[in-house]
This record gives structure tokens, C-alpha cells and sequence, in this order.
């Protein structure tokens, strides 16, 4: 029998990334529910040729339900998840409110598909109902291009710079980008940038230090969200601070709609040389090299917007480094789709498999 399925945080950009990406894997579902808060409860949604009348989210919203993905801000995760698992349902939550927490798999499925079995969690018969957590953006696509060469040649070290979109400040941030960039160029408006209200700043035409809290270390959380949950999800987290892969990060976001970039510098502990790396890469699973010196073809955001795998390319030898021993690249991937919304799908297709 195919599982009842209810979406937390169906009116955000992830909540209608979750229908428009279930709906093209066919993901079986016997009844679906879609909450959000007070104010869009009532309105319609239209799926798999039916209509369907969103409710608003409530204590008891979700009894029956099997599985249920949230997107709705770490705050509803918080209050919601816990209540969902006590009703036997199996919640794959897309914010950061569980993804560190002892017991919750952290899971990039082409990664470590097999936390999930681990943790014991499944739907009905088959585990416990619990949390898996999606992880940051960032987070998943650096480790769908990073993993198999981490496989291959263990990876001791990885410096990160970030370009990411708009998207990750959800559909707010967009819409405000896109205002943005007409009063910029809107001559009878002296061209003042007057939508602020998401990030405060003027964000067409430039770039900044990504929006979250700045640490008393000087890194912000997004940078730092990177290096925990990548340590979490290699299972380097109870090791010695020597024994894990050095991360350090640097994020920015860019005036991009919906795919992050990410520049990456890799050291690896075995030898892997640029040629084999990228039939490392040409295999792997959910991504596609693009990487066509000749005609100078190379990831780009627009290009990987609205598409599943992540893109990589300028792969390269760091001539910094031993040979064999470093590596560069560059990737782009739709933060919505793998970054957000197809992970969380791919996250529920493991748990019915
Ligand atoms: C961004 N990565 O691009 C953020 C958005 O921890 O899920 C998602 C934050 C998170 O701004």
C-alpha cells in the first residue's frame, strides 16, 4: 500500500519543489496532505489531477500520516517533528533545527544511503518512526563531487568558496532579487534600490558575505554548517580533530536565482591524478562533468538551474601541491532541486525502497 504523505511548508520554494519532484519520480502516494500556516490554509493546490485544499498545521495534523517532509523553517521543525514521530510518522526534515542531534541519520543518499537503516528509522514495518535530516545546500552538493574521490584517495583537507543564490533565503529572497535588479536599472527611479526587507542590503549588481549569524570566531554559520555536517555524514565526528578531513570555508552569496557555486580546493592522502579524478567524477552517481577545455565549456548556475545533477568542471591539478596530492574544481547545482527539495525525495524513495 503506498504511503500516506503529508508536505509541512508546502507554499515556500522547497515545499513546491517537494510536489513538482514527486510527481516526476512518480513517488506512490496513497493520500496526501498539504499543511502550512493559518494564512494559506484553504487555498488549492492542483497534484497528480486532483485538487487539494491546504490545511493549516496543527498539533494533531499528523495522525494517519507515514511520511512527511517539512520545509517550513527550523522554528516549525522544532515544535512539529517530535509531535509527527509520536504519531508514527517518519519526517524528513529540510531545515538545520535536527541535523546534529545523536540519533537523527544526516543523509545525502548517494553519499551514506545507509545511516537511515542504521539508525533503525523506516515507515511502518519496516523501523521506527524518526527524523532524517536533509543537510545544508552546501553541504550536499560539495559532498555528491567530493565523496568518490574521498573514496578513492582520502581527502585530508578541503578549502570551500561559495556563490550561492538567492534561493537559499527562500522564495522572499528571490522575489526581493529580482525587484532589486529593475530599481536598479529603473532610470525614472533614480535607480535606488528600495527592496530590502529579506537581506537589508542592496543585493542586484553585488555580492556578500552570506547572511547568517557571524560566530565570535569570525565564521558565519553557513560556513560552519559545512564543516560539521560533512564531518557528521563521514562518520568523522567522535574522531580526533587530526584524524578528520581539515574543512574551511568561505561563503558568499551572489545575485544568482536558484543553483549555488562552489570553488573547491581538495588535498588527498593517496595519489589521484586530474584524468582519473574526472572518470571518477564521469561516473559517479548525480553528477555530470562538465568540463570542455576547448571550448571553454564549464559549470554555470544558469545551466545547472532546474536540472538534477550537480555540474563540475575546471577540474584540475593544484600545482601548489605534490602531484597526485591536490586538486581544483568548480561546481554548480539548483539549490531547490539536489540542494534542498530532490534530496529530501531521494531521502523518501530509500525509505519505501
Ligand atoms: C543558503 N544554505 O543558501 C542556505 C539555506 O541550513 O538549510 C538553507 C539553510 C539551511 O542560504
Amino acid at each position: 500500500e503506498s504511503p500516506s504523505v503529508a508536505i509541512a511548508g508546502v507554499t515556500g520554494a522547497v515545499g513546491q519543489e517537494f510536489l513538482a519532484v514527486l510527481a516526476e519520480r512518480n513517488f506512490p502516494i496513497g493520500r496526501l496532505k498539504l499543511l502550512a500556516s493559518a494564512r494559506s490554509a484553504g487555498r488549492e493546490v492542483a497534484y497528480g489531477g486532483k485538487t487539494h485544499t491546504i490545511e493549516e498545521l496543527k498539533e494533531d495534523s499528523f495522525e494517519g500520516v507515514d511520511l512527511a517532509l517539512f520545509s517550513a523553517g527550523g522554528g516549525v521543525s522544532k515544535a512539529f517533528a517530535p509531535l509527527a514521530v509520536d504519531a508514527g510518522c517518519t519526517v524528513i526534515d529540510n531545515s538545520s533545527a535536527f541535523r546534529m542531534a545523536e540519533g537523527v541519520p544526516l543523509v545525502v543518499p548517494e553519499v551514506n544511503p545507509d545511516a537511515i537503516a542504521q539508525a533503525g528509522i523506516g515507515l511502518g514495518a519496516g523501523g521506527r518512526s524518526g527524523i532524517v535530516a536533509n543537510p545544508n545546500c552546501s553541504t550536499i552538493l560539495m559532498l555528491v563531487v567530493v565523496h568518490p574521490l574521498h573514496a578513492a584517495a582520502g581527502v585530508e583537507r578541503i578549502v570551500a568558496s561559495t556563490y550561492q543564490a538567492a534561493s537559499g533565503g527562500g522564495a522572499a529572497a528571490m522575489s526581493e532579487l529580482e525587484q532589486q535588479t529593475r530599481e536598479s536599472l529603473d532610470e525614472a527611479g533614480g535607480r535606488e534600490v528600495r527592496s530590502k526587507a529579506v537581506f537589508g542590503r542592496t543585493y542586484a549588481f553585488n555580492l556578500f558575505s552570506h547572511n547568517s549569524p557571524l560566530q565570535p570566531n569570525g565564521y558565519n554559520q553557513e560556513e560552519l554548517k559545512m564543516v560539521h555536517e560533512t564531518h557528521k555524514i563521514w562518520r568523522q565526528d567522535a574522531l580526533p580533530e587530526a584524524a578528520r578531513t581539515g574543512i574551511t570555508a568561505t561563503c558568499i552569496r551572489v545575485p544568482v536565482m536558484r543553483a549555488h557555486a562552489e570553488s573547491l580546493n581538495l588535498a588527498f592522502t593517496r595519489d589521484l591524478h586530474e584524468d582519473e579524478a574526472r572518470e571518477l567524477l564521469a561516473a559517479a552517481p548525480g553528477v555530470v562533468v562538465v568540463d570542455d577545455r576547448a571550448t571553454e565549456t564549464f559549470p554555470t548556475p544558469l545551466d545547472a538551474s532546474g536540472t538534477d545533477p550537480v555540474q563540475v568542471g575546471r577540474i584540475r591539478r593544484d600545482l601548489s601541491r605534490p602531484a597526485g596530492r591536490g586538486l581544483d574544481l568548480f561546481l554548480c547545482g539548483d539549490q531547490i532541486r539536489k540542494g534542498a527539495a530532490l534530496n529530501a525525495v531521494q531521502i523518501a524513495e530509500l525509505l519505501i525502497a
